[in-house]
């Protein structure tokens, strides 16, 4: 087989997670990742298809997840027996500071000539910081690098000057740093491809099922994303992915959406080889009414049958569900409203809405065919106090008797944590918002991902409670809404119980853990090191199971049909060395006539 162009590499947020004691708690609850935050960002799919369409060699190697599943996967080695032309590694989640740095170092301890790139939002805000490191050679920014990213590529194979490259940030052969101007910016989402057969190439073409799913459990729970736009038309305050933040530190002024045609194609792909849900991410209602029956009719047109969910950053109304439901035949729908109390969400950003349209909007979904309609609480927002949090588990409580104790609604709860978002507004403004950063650079947050507990991880404090607070009243909460739930028959008794139970035993080891730190420094390790295993049984899951968390599905005989014909192919494209996309390297400069959309 001929030389890999691109390794993508995906860390685990700790490099050395599996040697340490860290009471992570509920950072990961809400994601089907555990606390490692083992999934790699959609993009590595999307770079890795436009690199192997424009001729180049890419694969995904997640890390992460061989680290879960195989206790003993040896980084170094495997790391050592790769050689790519250059590594890429996503600093994309505030949450991989640690991980990635750590595993950047080993790519240069093993392979000291080979480029190692970086991107992703956070290494967007941290870009000179982590050219400053060794290890670290090149920083791509932005929402959008699969074309610069080719560039580099071609830079790299003596094609082109890196000075030439739009968002990038190089390290010079003298050890100056230079920051190449942010231009490349998109104005639709049209020139990529989420096609997931590609990560399904790449297992049946390297042999290795473990190293290419995108989380610990997805062979068990395939749920597949689908994206209709980078940006968002919102501006919560402490969200990384804001208007706000795309503007100051992404370039970008408007969102640029996916063709809802091609939205439906991607979908498609899905549906021919993975029977998991599908849940479209980022709300498509921001696009407006021909979009929407554009994507939706369409949807209708291929004869969906996997589940489909939605995230909307609003209420819909009644009509919209009406039509959902002449259309699908399962969906779903998710809705974060932070906080039963308007005050609270409007000071997080979201007043756009009330409480009570959001009650109407849940009793409308349910009367249309609505499968599931989850409603997510969250904790540690601007303003909100403790007794604010504690009211969560009666205004469910409520919520349920108004809307018919239908057990299809699964309200969840969970802590704005480990990190505020850099990038947020309240990141670069926190006085203003009630919060005292603990950290700010990102070498400052590699440290605190190192501390024994969530409560000495989060990045920030807020005025209106204390840490202490915001521990107790987020368990506190969860276990509220958890009884409940059980109470309308929207979780398994037993399920809840094993929740309570596993709540009760969190709050017991953050306690020792908290002896700990204030007994004596010289036993700390030692001491923590003692209860490592029950550490790392309770930081599974918390605040629920992650199955209340999956919606349902089943594999059908096409499915398996479409993967053996894809599984054919890939074999004869081994053997021949002929696989799909892999035509020669083309000079950086030709590219596809009309891509070259700058600015938004
Ligand atoms: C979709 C999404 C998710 C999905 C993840 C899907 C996935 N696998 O990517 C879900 C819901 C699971 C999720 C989870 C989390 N998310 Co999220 N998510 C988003 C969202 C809404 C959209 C991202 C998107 O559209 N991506 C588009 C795809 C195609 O591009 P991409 O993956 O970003 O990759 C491109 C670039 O980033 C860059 N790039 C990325 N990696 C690399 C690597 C290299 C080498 C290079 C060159 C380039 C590069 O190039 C890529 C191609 O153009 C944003 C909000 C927003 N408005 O943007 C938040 C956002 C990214 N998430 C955020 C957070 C905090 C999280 C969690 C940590 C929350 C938590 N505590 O559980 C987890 C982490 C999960 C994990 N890793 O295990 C923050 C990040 C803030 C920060 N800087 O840290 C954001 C900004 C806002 C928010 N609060 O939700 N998230
Ligand atoms: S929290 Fe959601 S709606 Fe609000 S700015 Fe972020 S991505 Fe947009």
């Amino acid at each position: 087989m001929s030389r890999i162009d691109l390794v993508l590499l995906h860390a685990p947020s700790v490099y050395d997670f599996r040697e340490r004691s860290i009471m992570s708690g509920p950072v990961s609850d809400m994601v089907p990742s555990t606390p490692a935050f083992e999934m790699y960002p959609l993009g590595f799919t999307t770079m890795a298809e436009y690199l192997e369409r424009h001729g180049y060699k890419a694969r995904i190697v997640n890390l992460a997840v061989l680290m879960l599943n195989r206790p003993g996967f040896d980084v170094d080695k495997a790391i050592r027996e790769m050689d790519p032309v250059a590594f890429g590694i996503d600093l994309h989640w505030m949450p991989h500071a640690h991980g990635s740095v750590e595993i950047a170092k080993i790519c240069k301890k093993y392979h000291p000539d080979t480029p190692v790139i970086f991107g992703g939002l956070t290494s967007s805000i941290f870009h000179e910081e982590l050219a400053s490191y060794g290890c670290i050679d090149y920083v791509l920014r932005g929402d959008s690098t699969e074309e610069p990213l080719r560039r580099l590529m071609a830079a790299i194979r003596g094609h082109g000057a890196v000075a030439d490259i739009p968002n990038l940030t190089w390290r010079g052969p003298d050890g100056s740093i230079n920051v190449n101007e942010l231009s490349w910016v998109p104005a639709t989402m049209d020139d990529i491809s989420l096609d997931y057969s590609f990560a399904m190439r790449n297992v049946i073409r390297y042999r290795d099922m473990m190293g290419a799913v995108p989380f610990k459990d997805w062979l068990n729970y395939p749920v597949c994303a689908s994206l209709t736009c980078r940006g968002c038309t919102h501006d919560c305050a402490t969200c990384g992915g804001s208007a706000t933040a795309f503007r100051n530190h992404f370039g970008r002024d408007r969102v640029a959406f996916r063709d809802p045609e091609l939205l439906v194609r991607d979908i498609t792909h899905i549906q021919k080889y993975i029977p998991g849900p599908i849940f479209v991410l980022n709300d498509f209602l921001q696009a407006g009414p021909d979009y929407i029956e554009t994507f939706v009719k369409g949807l209708g047109k291929i004869g969906l049958r996997n589940p489909i969910g939605f995230e909307f950053f609003r209420p819909p109304a009644e009509d919209f569900y009406a039509f959902l439901d002449e259309h699908l035949p399962d969906y779903s729908v998710e809705i974060s409203v932070e906080s039963h109390d308007d005050a609270v969400r409007a000071a997080f950003g979201k007043s756009h809405y009330t409480t009570e349209q959001v009650e109407e909007s849940i009793r409308a979904a349910l009367r249309h065919g609505c499968k599931r309609f989850d409603l997510y609480f969250m904790t540690g927002i601007p303003t909100q106090t403790a007794a604010s949090v504690l009211e969560t588990g009666d205004y469910v409580k409520g919520l349920y008797e108004r809307t018919g104790s239908d057990p299809r609604l699964l309200p969840f709860i969970s802590p704005m944590a480990p990190f505020l978002d850099p990038g947020s507004r309240v990141f670069d403004d926190p006085d203003k918002f009630g919060y005292t950063l603990k950290a700010h650079t990102l070498e400052e947050h590699r440290q605190l991902l190192l501390e024994p507990s969530w409560r000495y991880i989060m990045n920030y404090e807020s005025d209106a409670m204390t840490p202490q607070e915001l521990v107790d009243s987020t368990y506190q909460a969860a276990i509220d809404v958890n009884r409940v739930k059980v109470g309308v028959g929207a979780v398994d008794a037993q399920v809840a119980a094993t929740t309570e139970a596993r709540i009760g035993e969190a709050r017991v080891a953050m306690a020792r853990i908290d002896a700990i730190v204030a007994g004596d420094p010289a036993k700390r390790e030692a001491d923590l090191a003692e209860f490592r295993h029950e550490v790392d049984r309770l930081n599974e899951s918390t605040v629920c199971e992650k199955s209340e968390l999956e919606w349902p599905r089943q594999a059908r005989p096409y499915h398996v049909f479409n993967v053996i014909k894809l599984w054919f192919a890939e074999n004869w494209g081994v053997v021949t060395g002929h696989h799909r996309g892999l035509g020669p390297v083309q000079d950086p400069i030709a590219v596809k006539p009309g891509t070259e959309k700058l600015g938004a």
